[in-house]
C-alpha cells in the first residue's frame, strides 16, 4: 500500500469546513486504500505565538475531533509531533541544505509576516515548510493530501528530497501532492475571494466544526452572495454562491449540476436555507462525539502515546539512515 502523510495545527479550538473538505475528510477515505500516517502538528502551532494552558487543550480538541470525523486508530497512525523527537532533529538537518533565498520565497511565510510585522516574526515561522519537510520525509510518503494552499510547501519538500538524495545517496521518498481539485480551496463565506482560514477570516466567515449547529445555519444564511439572482456555478463571477455550491455537494454527495438543476428558479435564500440545514446536521455528531472524546482526556492522551510509539519506530529507522548519510557517528 502507498503511504500517506498529512498533518492539522492545533492552532484553533475548532477546525473549519475548509480543513475539513480540503484535507481531512480525504485522511478518512484515504485509510482504505493507503497506510496512512497523520498527526497534530503542535510543533508548527507555536511558530506564531501562543498560551501553554490553550495549547494543551486545542492539541486533545484536535485529536478529538480527528477521531470524531472517522480516523480509526487501529487503521491510521495518529499521533502528536513533539512526541516523536525525531521531527524535530530531522528539520535540523534539512534547515541546512535550504537555501535561505529558497526559504524566502514561501508565500504563506510572507503574508503571515506581513500580518504580524515582519519583524516580530519568529524565526519558527520562517523555517515552518522546512519543518514540514521533515514530517513527511521521515514516513517516507509516497503522497500528502492537502489543499490548494499547502502546493508551494510540497514543492519544497520535493527539491529537498531530490537534493539530499543527490547529496548523500538515496534516502527519501519524494512525495506527490494530493489535492483533491473540488475542494481544494473553501473560501471565506464574507469574502469568498480569500480562502477560508483560522487566522484571517472574520468569525462570520468560517464554519467551525464544533459550532452550535444553529450558528452556522446562521452564518451560511448570512454568507455573502453576489449581484444576480440565478443560482449558477462560476467561481470566477459568482465565487459566493459556487463557494456554497460546492460545500453543499461535498458535504451531501450530489454533484454541482444536479444541484443547479434542483434550483433553477429558486433564489439564493432558498439555496442557503437549505444548505444552512444540512452544514447543522452534518457538525452536530462531530460535536457530539469530540466531546465523548474530550470527556476521558486520559484515554485520549493514551491513544496518542500508542500512536506515536507507532510513528516513532518508522521515524527512527529514517533519522538513523539520514544521520548515517551525512557522516555524523553510530548512534550510541
Ligand atoms: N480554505 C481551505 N480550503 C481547503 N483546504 C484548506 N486547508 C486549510 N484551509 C483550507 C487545509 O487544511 C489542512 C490543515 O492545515 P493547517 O492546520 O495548516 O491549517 P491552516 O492552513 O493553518 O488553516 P488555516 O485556516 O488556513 O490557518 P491559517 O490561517 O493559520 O493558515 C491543510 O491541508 C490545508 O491545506
Amino acid at each position: 500500500r502507498p503511504r500517506v502523510f498529512s498533518g492539522i495545527q492545533p492552532t484553533a479550538d475548532s477546525f473549519h469546513l475548509g480543513n475539513y473538505l480540503g484535507a481531512v475528510r480525504n485522511w478518512v477515505t484515504m485509510q482504505e486504500t493507503h497506510d496512512t500516517v497523520y498527526c497534530v502538528v503542535d510543533l508548527h502551532a507555536i511558530t506564531a505565538g501562543h498560551e501553554p494552558a490553550t495549547l494543551r487543550q486545542r492539541i486533545r480538541l484536535a485529536a478529538a475531533q480527528l477521531l470524531a470525523v472517522g480516523l480509526d486508530p487501529d487503521r491510521c497512525t495518529l499521533f502528536v509531533q513533539s512526541q516523536v523527537p525525531e521531527h524535530a532533529q530531522l528539520a535540523w538537518v534539512l534547515n541546512c541544505i535550504t537555501g535561505f533565498g529558497e526559504a524566502s520565497r514561501m508565500t504563506q511565510f510572507k503574508d503571515k509576516s506581513a500580518r504580524q510585522g515582519a519583524d516580530r516574526s519568529s524565526v519558527g515561522l520562517f523555517t515552518y515548510p522546512i519543518l514540514q519537510a521533515a514530517d513527511i520525509l521521515l514516513y517516507q510518503a509516497d503522497a500528502v493530501p492537502v489543499g490548494e494552499d499547502q502546493r508551494q510547501h510540497l514543492e519544497l519538500t520535493r527539491d529537498l528530497a531530490q537534493r539530499f538524495n543527490s547529496r548523500f545517496g538515496p534516502t527519501f521518498t519524494v512525495p506527490a501532492p494530493h489535492i483533491i481539485r473540488d475542494t481544494a480551496k473553501i473560501t471565506d463565506l464574507q469574502d469568498p475571494t480569500a480562502k477560508m482560514s483560522k487566522s484571517s477570516s472574520s468569525p462570520a466567515g468560517i464554519i467551525e466544526l464544533l459550532d452550535e449547529p444553529a450558528r452556522s445555519a446562521k452564518k451560511i444564511r448570512s454568507a455573502v452572495t453576489d449581484t444576480g439572482r440565478e443560482i449558477i456555478f462560476d467561481p470566477e463571477q459568482k465565487p459566493g454562491i459556487s463557494n456554497l455550491l460546492t460545500i453543499y455537494a461535498a458535504l451531501t454527495g450530489r454533484t454541482i449540476d444536479d444541484l443547479v438543476q434542483a434550483y433553477d428558479g429558486k433564489g439564493y435564500g432558498d439555496l442557503k436555507k437549505d444548505l444552512g440545514q444540512v452544514v447543522a446536521e452534518f457538525v452536530e455528531p462531530i460535536r457530539q462525539r469530540t466531546q465523548q472524546y474530550l470527556d476521558d482526556p486520559a484515554q485520549l492522551d493514551k491513544l496518542l502515546a500508542v500512536g506515536a510509539e507507532k510513528a516513532r519506530a518508522v521515524a527512527a529507522v529514517t533519522l538513523r539512515e539520514a544521520y548515517d548519510r551525512i557522516g555524523f557517528l553510530p548512534g550510541v
